[in-house]
């Protein structure tokens, strides 16, 4: 039996992360005590004493969800801290990356969910200070406490996702592969990606655009000198089967004369400081303001701009820097070149050095800023910092409301960096700058069931590493993981060694691999869908699935994806295989393509299993099938493919299979369900 409670604490604020009605409990906040922490109080702006919320952690709880963020499935022993930011070190000492999921399931003793709908900063002491206490801590008590009762922590998740509505379902050619580089410059660049996948026979659905494609980095505009005449180079595209996505930034350019700048400041749609000037930031483009997408009015607005690249054939966006991430003020750069003038000519010991280093690195995304600009709540005017983790909410949901006008039988990609529960609904989010790191390839993995419990089920990092070089070999290891999450793409910064798989040596490889998720999309979309649906979790820990397996409970580097497998990626450099604990009888499945298959059945138990870097292995749980087909270049060659089956069903069994055309809005049309059945 699941049971929901809400506690309303002081005077929240609005977020609308839940869509259902939960009346307010009036009884005793249950499970936690109220203490009064001195290290938390020293950390406080104002010196204000300070509560936090103490549950007391037993050996045996695990602490699932968190969202995006750093370390491990099982969250204890860290501290985490609710703060929307723009880091592209993803180290394990980091407490926030771009979003703000403050939902997780205590696993143990007892076992409860809970949900701080708060958007402001919030500490959450997973096991830090003590390891025996697990502490809440927001900036303010002004929150909505939800407390999530449930057989299990599945039940508990699906509660929750429940209550927070349908996760966003992108068009089926958003299932396909892209490629994506910060750097490709015009046309020319664009069509020699194309060529050297289509040349090299690797399927690719979709090349990215990042900040190159635009006018001096000014959002709804084609720099025309690289892209002449765009509707018809999209068109060039489309006729390749080659979806283009733009991005686009969260900062609006200063220039007079553009037309976002001028009906953005004639309508009062920037975020404004306390005289009432806007704000003056300054990213990409230089000085910027930035749409107060928390404004229904200015949301509206900003999100009607995207109709600028639909009328040219656009049909999937990526919102970039909403944490939002500031390179400066206006004002604070002011006041720190005034600082750096003082200093001329000065002999500086070791501590001013370190000072003014500080300083000048502490320009970006500084506090200050963010607490120096009001956003309209519709009539509230409310500090940045009090909302500071509903920016990039905000302004998906502008793209995501536009689109539900200007294309309301279409489905639009779109997905987000920034992001805070309740987006979900909106669109995807890709997991930011990681780097190219074996590290960070298992930090894929581990994050995908946090982010499903939170809503996100499109999403996927980006594939072989942002920063720094790739190799060959953990680009193809990556990628064995990347053929199984919603968004597969390869993405890379600017400087960075090329990595598009034609850039290698042994693209056969790379043909074949992708080519598996391309010939599994009958499971894969399948799976999505009635995840999305269902509210169910697409990426699940083992703990989740076989609770009263000791070992399964500990298992970070496993995940189950849908209902019928279960995927152990290779995540070491030089390994020729690894470890791998089957928690009940599976059928391993090795494939070199989608036409080379073997299987083999194995008990339950440890195993090395061999795993060569030309072979994608996963495993058939018991009674369970995979629909699967033949591969092609791009997702509309494969949607009409006869449909065939691997499968480890020694009874009966029957599975749904969901087909759609991928583009229309009329999900829940039983017509889409197929049932295949097995039976021995
Ligand atoms: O400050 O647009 O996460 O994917 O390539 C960097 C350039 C801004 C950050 C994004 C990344 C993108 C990059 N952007």
């Amino acid at each position: 039996m699941s049971k929901i409670l809400r506690y309303s604490i002081g005077n929240p604020i609005k977020t609308e992360a839940v869509v259902q009605k939960i009346p307010k409990e009036k009884g005793e906040l249950p499970y936690f005590k109220y203490v009064q922490k001195m290290e938390v109080t020293k950390q406080t702006k104002d010196g204000k004493e300070q509560d936090s919320l103490v549950y007391k952690l037993n050996c045996e709880d695990k602490i699932y969800g968190l969202g995006e963020n750093v370390r491990g499935i099982n969250k204890r022993g860290w501290i985490y801290k609710s703060n929307c930011t723009d880091d592209p070190n993803h180290t394990e000492t980091k407490s926030s990356l771009y979003g703000a999921h403050n939902f997780f399931v205590i696993d143990g003793k007892e076992t409860f969910g809970v949900f701080l709908d708060y958007p402001g900063k919030l500490i959450l002491d997973m096991g830090y200070q003590r390891m025996d206490e697990l502490c809440i801590t927001p900036e303010e008590w002004n929150l909505d406490l939800y407390i999530l009762e449930g057989d299990s922590v599945l039940d508990i998740v699906k509660t929750f996702r429940q209550i927070i509505g349908r996760s966003y379902i992108p068009p089926k050619w958003a299932f396909g592969f892209g490629q994506s580089r910060w750097g490709y410059q015009n046309e020319e660049d664009i069509r020699t990606v194309v060529r050297g996948y289509r040349e090299n026979g690797i399927p690719l659905d979709s090349v990215y655009l990042d900040i190159d494609y635009m006018e001096q980095f000014k959002d709804f505009t084609v720099d025309e000198k690289h892209f002449p005449n765009f509707p018809e180079f999209v068109e060039e595209m489309k006729q390749e089967h080659i979806h283009l996505v733009p991005i686009i930034d969260a900062g609006v350019k200063i220039e007079e004369g553009y037309e976002v700048y001028e009906e953005g400041i004639q309508n009062g749609f920037f975020c404004k400081e306390q005289d009432g000037k806007e704000f003056v930031g300054a990213v990409w483009p230089g000085k910027v303001h930035f749409p107060d997408v928390l404004n229904k009015r200015a949301r509206k607005w900003f999100g009607k701009k995207y109709k600028y690249l639909l009328a040219q054939g656009i049909e999937g966006f990526w919102n970039d820097m909403n944490e939002p991430a500031i390179f400066y003020s206006e004002k604070k750069l002011e006041a720190t070149l005034k600082k750096i003038k003082a200093m001329e000519n000065k002999n500086m010991d070791m501590w001013e050095v370190f000072a003014f280093r500080d300083m000048v690195m502490g320009l970006s995304n500084h506090p200050e800023d963010y607490a120096s600009f009001y956003h309209d709540m519709d009539g509230t005017i409310i500090c940045h910092d009090k909302v500071h983790n509903l920016y990039g909410y905000g302004m998906t949901r502008a793209a995501g409301e536009a689109f539900e006008e200007l294309e309301p039988e279409k489905r639009i990609l779109i997905f987000s960096r920034s992001s805070y529960i309740g987006m979900h609904r909106y669109g995807g989010i890709w997991m930011g700058d990681n780097q190219s790191w074996w590290s960070h390839l298992l930090l894929n993995l581990k994050m995908l069931p946090s982010l499903n419990m939170c809503g996100f089920l499109y999403t996927g990092a980006d594939l072989g590493g942002f920063g720094s070089n790739v190799t060959e070999d953990l680009l193809l290891r990556w990628m064995a993981l990347g053929i199984f999450t919603p968004l597969m793409r390869n993405h890379a910064a600017l400087g960075t060694r090329e990595q598009e798989c034609y850039q290698f040596t042994q693209t056969e490889l790379f043909r074949k691999l992708i080519g598996i998720r391309y010939g599994m999309m009958p499971y894969i979309y399948s799976e999505y869908m009635k995840a999305a649906l269902n509210h169910e979790m697409l990426f699940l820990p083992l703990a989740f699935v076989y609770p009263e397996d000791r070992h399964a409970k500990e298992i970070e580097d496993q995940l189950l994806m849908g209902e019928s497998i279960m995927i152990a990626p290779v995540y070491t450099q030089n390994a020729t295989g690894r470890y791998i604990y089957l928690p009940e009888p599976m059928k391993l499945v090795r494939m070199k393509s989608i036409e080379e298959i073997e299987t083999e059945i194995l008990e339950q138990g440890h195993y090395y299993i061999e795993i060569a870097l030309d072979e994608v292995v996963f495993f058939i749980r018991p009674e369970k099938m995979v629909p699967y087909t033949e591969s092609g270049q791009y997702m509309e060659e494969i949607q009409e493919k006869e449909i065939k089956l691997l499968h480890f069903v020694t009874g009966t069994a029957e599975y749904k299979l969901y087909q759609d055309n991928g583009y229309e809005k009329d999900y829940e049309n039983p017509n889409h369900i197929k049932k295949l059945h097995v039976e021995n």
